[in-house]
């Protein structure tokens, strides 16, 4: 079994930044964990605006605190995101994620899991590993 804190986590390079400044996020778990998923904690910053379509992952959200909305691009549709709701882009939905008045702390599980070097890339997605 594996366990770990986000406080210890918080600490180390699972902490990522993203260039953009609009967000932050803890990697609890990753590929090397072999679960077939990764597992994040995610912040969303207040005010921010961020274009996201994972073309190669799948990704389920839950709203653990916050508030913020979501935009599909697709159809336009506007989905206001509050604790104990959860998106889940099953379809590798391209959309905008927005943080609301305060930030939003999001639980997020990748699949294919992260390795956790992937960068946000111009068009919102993260790389396959090789
Ligand atoms: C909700 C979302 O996808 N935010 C972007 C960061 C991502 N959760 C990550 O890389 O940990």
């Amino acid at each position: 079994m594996i366990v770990r804190t986000l406080e210890e986590c918080r600490k180390t390079e699972r902490r990522v930044l993203a260039e953009n400044g609009n967000w932050e996020s803890v990697r609890l778990s990753l590929a090397d964990d072999n679960m077939g998923f990764s597992f994040h904690i995610t912040t969303i910053y207040a005010g921010t605006e961020t274009h996201i379509w994972y073309k190669n992952h799948l990704e389920t959200v839950y709203c653990i605190s916050g508030n913020g909305e979501v935009e599909t691009l697709k159809d336009g549709k506007v989905y206001k995101i509050e604790p104990g709701t959860v998106y889940i882009l099953d379809q590798n939905d391209e959309h905008l994620l927005r943080g609301g008045s305060e930030d939003m702390v999001l639980a997020c599980a990748f699949n294919p899991p992260l390795h956790g070097t992937e960068v946000h890339r111009e068009d919102g997605s993260y790389a396959l590993a090789e």
